[in-house]
């Protein structure tokens, strides 16, 4: 299985967050990346905690896609659609706010330590990935440590937010 993380908190040519993040499904699609999965999509605070008073909320969310392209070919599509929706790359602009973010998060089991570093290192403990995680994968077992996912969940720490957003009607 290859899981996607999506994440926006900032506007682009697309328009919202939320927009960004369909855009960019669809830019996938463009490159050879089929969607079969997806979650909802759910509204986070800027992590880390220090981020949340200067950030706005994210829009995040898991897919679940099919694809020919190898880890550093997927990757590189991944940039290119980064890209395309106006995403800037510096080195000092970790963590701060984008309109869009694609990430990595799981390539078939495949445990690497070059780019793409897989599974993604950073992930077992952000709700904003795991949440919607659960409704793509909910059998998913952590590569490396075989922790599954509901472990994973029940870890959160308190405070930990990613909540569904309401879809309206
Ligand atoms: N992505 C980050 C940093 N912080 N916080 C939330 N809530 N959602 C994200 O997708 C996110 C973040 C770096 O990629
Ligand atoms: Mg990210
Ligand atoms: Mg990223």
């Amino acid at each position: 299985m290859i899981l996607i993380a999506v994440g926006s908190n900032l506007a682009g040519p697309q328009g919202s967050p939320q927009a960004n993040c369909e855009a960019a499904l669809a830019a996938l699609e463009k490159e050879g990346v089929r969607v079969v999965h997806r979650s909802r999509w759910y509204r986070s605070p800027p992590w880390p905690q220090s981020e949340a008073k200067r950030q706005p909320w994210y829009v995040n969310g898991v897919i679940a896609v099919e694809t020919a392209l190898s880890p550093e070919a997927l990757l590189a599509a991944m940039h290119r659609v980064e890209a395309a929706m106006g995403r800037v790359r510096a080195p000092d602009t970790v963590n701060t706010a984008r309109p869009i973010d694609l990430d990595l998060i799981d390539y078939d089991g495949l445990a690497r330590d070059t780019a793409p570093i897989l599974p993604h290192p950073r992930m077992a403990g952000r709700a904003f990935v795991l949440r919607p995680l659960a409704e793509v994968a909910p059998e998913w077992r952590h590569p490396v440590t075989g922790v599954p996912l509901t472990t994973l969940l029940a870890g959160l720490t308190h405070g930990a937010i990613a909540e569904p957003i309401r879809e309206r009607s």
